[in-house]
């Protein structure tokens, strides 16, 4: 089953939206897989965003990205990658559709409350940086109504 990487940001806990943005994935009907409050090290920070490296923004963005705790997360369903990149919007929040997690909730491109993983193969990467096996649940959604 196909799995994503996404982090709610530390602009996105400090707001308190991490209710507002895992509740939209649970609505959509993927399943949360794994799950940790995280306060990145330069390291994994450095590593993550290694794409940017040459990039004039990845000085502030790794600032940013390690200055308090982020909601990390592993979510799978059928096409969780892009249908989540479609969820969240575009990079920058102002041209992010309303409707869409950024475009409804950001404004600025340095602070765009979300990640997520761009490619299943980038998926995979970012999962396995981010989490060790054991931290996930392999788990079967149970059909007896638990409230009865
Ligand atoms: P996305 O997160 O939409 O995949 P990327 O991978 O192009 O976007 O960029 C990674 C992160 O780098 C973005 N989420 C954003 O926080 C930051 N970023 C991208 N472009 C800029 C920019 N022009 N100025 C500041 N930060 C940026």
């Amino acid at each position: 089953m196909e799995r994503t990487f996404l982090a709610i940001k530390p602009d996105g806990v400090q707001r308190g939206l991490v209710g507002e943005i895992i509740g939209r994935f649970e609505a959509k009907g993927f399943k949360l897989v794994g799950m940790k409050l995280i306060t990145a090290s330069r390291e994994l920070a450095e590593q993550h965003y290694g794409v940017h490296k040459e990039r004039p923004f990845f000085a502030g963005l790794v600032d940013f990205i390690t200055s308090g705790p982020m909601v990390a997360m592993v979510w799978e369903g059928n096409g969780v990658v892009a249908s989540a990149r479609k969820m969240i919007g575009a990079t920058n929040p102002l041209n992010s559709e309303p409707g869409t997690i950024r475009g409804d909730l950001a404004v600025n491109v340095g602070r765009n409350i979300i990640h997520g993983s761009d490619a299943v193969e980038t998926a995979r990467d970012e999962i396995s940086l981010w989490f060790k096996e054991e931290e996930l649940s392999a788990w079967t959604p149970c059909l007896t109504p638990w409230i009865v």
